[in-house]
């Protein structure tokens, strides 16, 4: 639903409407084309207090949230004017059915867009939920390109649950270095990695302390209008509010909570839950949640909604919004000392709320009850001649100058690395709590899935080199997947893990995080023709080789648009 039109009157057109012409609805419910036309560049921002170039759309950062209805075509026409950079756009959560070359991954779907350069995407946004944008040229959405994509169901259905009005929450860590420091630390000898963030913001905005910087380091000033009031949302008392809620984090897996207000989980990545009710949500990078909180506390006063590290020690302010009841200065800080949030090491709580996120009863999704293949994928980091690379069964990604689309769809055999990836790796042999003995290779191989089969993926955890284990939050591309379980320590495929599987109701997603130590397993339908990347989406790891690239059914993807050509061996081709 799309915040400016009164709920009651949607609900009462549905009402009618179900009665009255449910024969003509579909004739009614004509699906819309959304335009947009978006300038990126860079321009000064101090979404913190602290000044800094930041990638924008239309001179905003986050840019503006895309609303659209369930079967809509949104065509966003992306003209680059940062100058001195190349950028590309992916749409996360969209699975782009028949359009895999507008899933805007450079180096995967498309040659990234030059400075100056005009570029369309269309697709069609087929499923409602709550989804988001990002940059997908290096580590460029850590600069500010990124922002939501809510998908209203189509007229005349309801969701299985009732609210009053909604709103957006996108969730960010921040740094002050710029994308260039931090993405040249990570390739440089000795390895500089890009450390903890010095601010979370919520809605683009949080407050750094400007008296902590040290001397002469930038611009700061506490005053700013980008950063003196954080982002406040409005309760009414006795409504019920939809929160859609995303991460887009860099690195930091968070702990959102409102201040004395439970909060019902009913979506996840677009899919219904079965409805549960948390304190604090845990969200990793790359998840969509909604939630429903109601408008049931004192309305005298504001209340704080925070965003907290979990995961990783902590050195980062929380992030802060005001939640402010109707008739109360919106201003007016929250007569509280925010929450400390919960302890940043106890993994079993996260673990136990990635369980209890189950299909809703009535929107199951059938899961194909057995695999045609089961890839067991191993994240190890190792040292490759001196740089620190993630790598998957001993594969660190390296992203080709000629998009695979392009390469795969045309034969371009040398533009990318033909000897295929291991399916699985010595998981007796290999000890996850130590940091890796073997040595790993950087190649850009594919995973090459037959058409139409089911495919079973467990990731692994292991210790890293400094022997600790971290969250990994992975994204597919272009599909949903069944998560089918998350354990402790070392799965086995030889045992009675996969009795630990759920394949009565298990919710479908397209990020799921591997928790330390453990493993996770799920399971997709490869009925998507294209080529798809499954990776990290903590952009530091996915720059250090963390992702496998999925193929399927290319030769039925369709003519592709030379809009994606003009790099490396698709030079000249149309
Ligand atoms: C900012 O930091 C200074 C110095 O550490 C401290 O005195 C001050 O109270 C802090 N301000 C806020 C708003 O936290
Ligand atoms: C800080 O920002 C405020 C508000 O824009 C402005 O009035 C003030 O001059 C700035 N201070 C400095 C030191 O730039
Ligand atoms: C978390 O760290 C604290 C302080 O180091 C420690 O006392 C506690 O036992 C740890 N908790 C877990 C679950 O590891
Ligand atoms: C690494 O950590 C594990 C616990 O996860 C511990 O048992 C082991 O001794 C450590 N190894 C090294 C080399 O520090
Ligand atoms: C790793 O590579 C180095 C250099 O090529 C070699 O000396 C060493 O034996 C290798 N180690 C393993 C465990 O394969
Ligand atoms: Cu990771």
């Amino acid at each position: 639903m799309l915040p400016s039109i009164p709920r009651p009157l949607v609900v009462a057109a549905a009402v009618l409407c179900f009665y009255l012409c449910s024969s003509l609805l579909v004739a009614v419910a004509e699906a819309k084309e959304r335009h947009y036309d978006w300038e990126i560049s860079y321009q000064h921002k101090s979404p913190d207090c602290f000044e800094k170039l930041a990638v924008t759309v239309n001179g905003e950062a986050p840019g503006p949230t895309i609303y659209a209805t369930q079967g809509d075509t949104v065509v966003v026409t992306v003209h680059n004017k940062l100058e001195t950079e190349k950028t590309a756009i992916h749409w996360h959560g969209i699975r782009q059915i028949d359009t895999p070359w507008a899933d805007g991954v450079a180096g995967v779907t498309q040659c990234p867009i030059l400075p100056g350069e005009t570029f369309t995407y269309k697709f069609v946004v087929d499923r409602a939920g709550t989804y988001m944008y990002h940059a997908h040229y290096g580590m460029q959405r850590v600069a500010g390109l990124n922002g939501m994509i809510v998908v209203a169901v189509p007229e005349g259905v309801r969701e299985p649950f009732r609210y009053d009005e909604e709103h957006t929450i996108l969730l960010e860590d921040w740094w002050h270095k710029s994308v260039y420091d931090q993405a040249t630390g990570l390739f440089a000898k000795p390895f500089v990695f890009v450390g903890e963030p010095q601010s979370l913001l919520i809605n683009g905005r949080g407050m750094f302390n400007c008296s902590n910087l040290a001397p002469a380091t930038g611009t700061c000033n506490n005053s700013h209008p980008d950063c003196a009031l954080p982002t406040q949302f409005t309760f009414v008392p006795g409504k019920t509010y939809l929160l859609r809620i995303g991460s887009l984090t860099s690195l930091s897996s968070l702990s959102f909570e409102i201040e004395g207000h439970r909060m019902t989980v009913v979506e996840a990545d677009g899919h219904y839950v079965r409805p549960f009710v948390v304190r604090n949500l845990f969200i990793y990078s790359g998840e969509t949640y909604s939630v429903l909180v109601k408008a049931d506390q004192d309305p005298r006063r504001n209340y704080w909604a925070t965003s907290h590290i979990v995961g990783r020690n902590p050195t980062t302010p929380s992030g802060k919004a005001i939640v402010s009841y109707a008739g109360n200065d919106p201003r007016k800080q929250p007569p509280t000392t925010p929450t400390a949030g919960p302890p940043w090491n106890n993994t079993a709580i996260r673990v136990e709320q990635s369980k209890a996120i189950v299909a809703h009863p009535g929107y199951v999704v059938p899961v194909p009850q057995r695999a045609d293949r089961t890839l067991l994928l191993l994240n190890t980091q190792n040292n490759i001649n001196g740089h620190i690379k993630w790598t998957i069964n001993g594969v660190s990604h390296h992203f080709p100058v000629t998009p695979y689309l392009v390469s795969m769809k045309r034969g371009l055999t040398t533009a990318y690395d033909q000897r295929p990836p291991l399916d699985t790796y010595d998981h007796i042999g290999h000890d996850i709590s130590a940091p890796a003995p073997t040595n790993g290779t950087i190649g850009s191989p594919v995973y090459r899935l037959a058409f139409d089969s089911v495919v079973d993926v467990v990731l692994q955890n292991s210790n890293a080199l400094n022997n600790m284990s971290e969250t990994h939050p992975w994204h597919l591309h272009g599909h949903d997947f069944w998560v089918l379980g998350h354990g402790d320590g070392k799965f086995n495929p030889a045992a009675d893990t996969w009795r630990l599987l759920n394949v009565k109701d298990p919710i479908m997603k397209n990020t799921v995080p591997l928790h330390p130590n453990g493993w996770t397993a799920l399971r997709f339908h490869a009925n998507n023709p294209g080529v798809w990347l499954f990776h990290c989406h903590v952009e530091a790891h996915v720059f250090m080789g963390m992702g496998v690239v999925f193929e399927e059914g290319v030769e039925r993807v369709g003519r592709l648009p030379s809009s994606i050509m003009g790099c490396g061996h698709s030079k000249g081709l149309h």
